[in-house]
C-alpha cells in the first residue's frame, strides 16, 4: 500500500515547477477542463437514465444534428472557462464562430476544442470523448481573435482528450510526456493511472472505416493491403479495430500500438476531421508519446489552419505505419 496516489491536480502542479516563471494562471486552466470533463462524465453515465438522449433539434454548422449532450457538453464547458479570466478566446466544434471572452476581464490563453466527439455513438451506448487544445494568444488585449485560434499545432502549449467509456479517462501533455488519468467516480477525482504513455513499438492495430474503400485514392488501397500482410516480414498481420468515436479509436491505438487514419476520399477531398480541435490535438498527443500524425503528406502539426472548422485527412500513430502511408501516397496519388 505504498503507492503514491497522484490526483491530476498535484501532477499538474508538479509539472509546473519546472517552470520557473509560472504563475499558475496554466495550472487552474488544466483544473478548470478537468472539472468541466467530470461534469460531462456525469452526464454521460447517466445518459440512458435521465432521458436526456435524443435530437436536440439544431442544425450545426457542419450541417449535422446536434444531440442534446453535445450541447450540454459544448455549454459546460463554455460555462466553466468563459469568467475565470484565463481564456481570451474559445473555438468549438459547435460554435459556428469564435467565442471572444467579452463579458470578463479576458486572459492569455486560447482554448479549442470539440466537446463531444463520436456523437453517433451516444445512443448506442459507446464511448465518446471531448478534446482540447491551448495555445498562448497572439493578439496583445481585449477579447481574443480568431487569429489566436488560427495557430500551427507546434505552438501548442497543451492538448488532451477525455474518454468517456468503461471509464472515464482523461490523457494530456504539456510537451512534457503523455500522462492518462482515470475518475475514481467514489472520489470524483483523476487519478494517476498511465504514467508517461508511449506508443509500443510493436502495433497491434489497423483502424479505418474500410467502408469507404470504393471511394479511396489507389495510395490509400494500396496501403492498407500492405497493412493485411506481413508488412516487410515484421511479423503478425494487424487486426482491424475501428469504433468509429476518434478518441476512442485514438486511445486504444496509443496505448497498444496501430495506426488510426480517415484518408481523403473521392466524396470527401479533404477528408472528415477537423484540423483545429481534431487532428492537431491529438498529432500533439501522439508526437509526445513517441508517434506522428500525418495529413498523408505533412506533419499534421506544420499545417497552417486557415479557417476554424477546416477538415483535414488523418494518419495517426506509430510513426513507421504513418510513414508508409505518406510513401504509397507519395508515389501512387499524384
Ligand atoms: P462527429 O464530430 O460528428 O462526432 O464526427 C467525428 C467522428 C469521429 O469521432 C470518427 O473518427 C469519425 O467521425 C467516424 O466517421 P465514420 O462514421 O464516417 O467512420
Ligand atoms: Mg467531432
Amino acid at each position: 500500500m505504498d503507492k503514491q496516489i497522484v490526483t491530476i491536480e498535484r501532477h499538474i502542479v508538479e509539472q509546473e515547477r519546472s517552470y520557473p516563471g509560472a504563475t499558475g494562471v496554466f495550472s487552474n486552466l488544466l483544473y478548470d477542463v478537468a472539472l468541466a470533463a467530470k461534469i460531462i462524465a456525469r452526464e454521460t453515465t447517466r445518459a440512458g437514465l435521465v432521458n436526456v438522449l435524443g435530437r436536440a433539434g439544431s442544425v450545426n454548422i457542419q450541417g449535422e444534428e446536434q444531440m442534446k449532450l453535445d450541447v450540454f457538453a459544448n455549454e459546460t464547458i463554455i460555462r466553466m472557462n468563459s469568467f475565470t479570466g484565463r481564456l481570451a478566446v474559445m473555438a468549438s466544434e459547435e460554435n459556428d464562430d469564435i467565442i471572444p471572452i467579452t463579458d470578463y476581464e479576458p486572459g492569455k490563453y486560447v482554448l479549442v476544442f470539440d466537446p463531444l466527439d463520436g456523437s453517433s455513438n451516444i445512443d448506442v451506448n459507446v464511448s465518446i470523448g471531448t478534446i482540447f487544445g491551448i495555445y498562448r494568444r497572439l493578439s496583445d488585449a481585449g477579447p481574443g481573435t480568431l487569429a489566436d485560434c488560427l495557430q500551427k499545432g507546434r505552438d501548442l502549449v497543451a492538448a488532451g482528450y477525455v474518454i468517456y467509456g468503461s471509464s472515464t479517462m482523461m490523457v494530456y501533455t504539456t510537451g512534457q510526456g503523455v500522462h492518462g488519468f482515470t475518475l475514481d467516480p467514489s472520489l470524483g477525482e483523476f487519478l494517476l493511472s498511465h504514467p508517461d504513455i508511449r506508443v509500443p513499438s510493436k502495433p497491434l492495430y489497423y483502424s479505418v472505416n474500410q467502408g469507404n474503400e470504393p471511394y479511396w485514392s489507389e495510395g490509400v488501397r494500396r496501403f492498407t493491403h500492405w497493412l493485411l500482410g506481413p508488412r516487410d516480414g515484421d511479423g503478425k498481420p494487424l487486426s482491424g479495430r475501428y469504433i468509429g468515436s476518434l478518441v476512442a479509436d485514438f486511445h486504444r491505438n496509443l496505448l497498444r500500438g496501430g495506426i488510426f487514419y480517415y484518408p481523403a476520399d473521392s466524396k470527401r477531398p479533404s477528408g472528415k476531421l477537423r484540423l483545429l480541435y481534431e487532428a492537431i490535438p491529438l498529432a500533439f498527443i501522439a508526437e509526445q508519446a513517441g508517434g506522428y500524425a500525418s495529413d498523408g503528406r505533412r506533419n499534421i502539426l506544420d499545417i497552417q489552419p486557415e479557417t476554424l472548422h477546416q477538415r483535414t485527412p488523418l494518419f495517426i500513430g506509430n510513426r513507421d505505419l504513418v510513414e508508409k502511408a505518406e510513401e504509397f501516397i507519395a508515389q501512387y496519388d499524384k
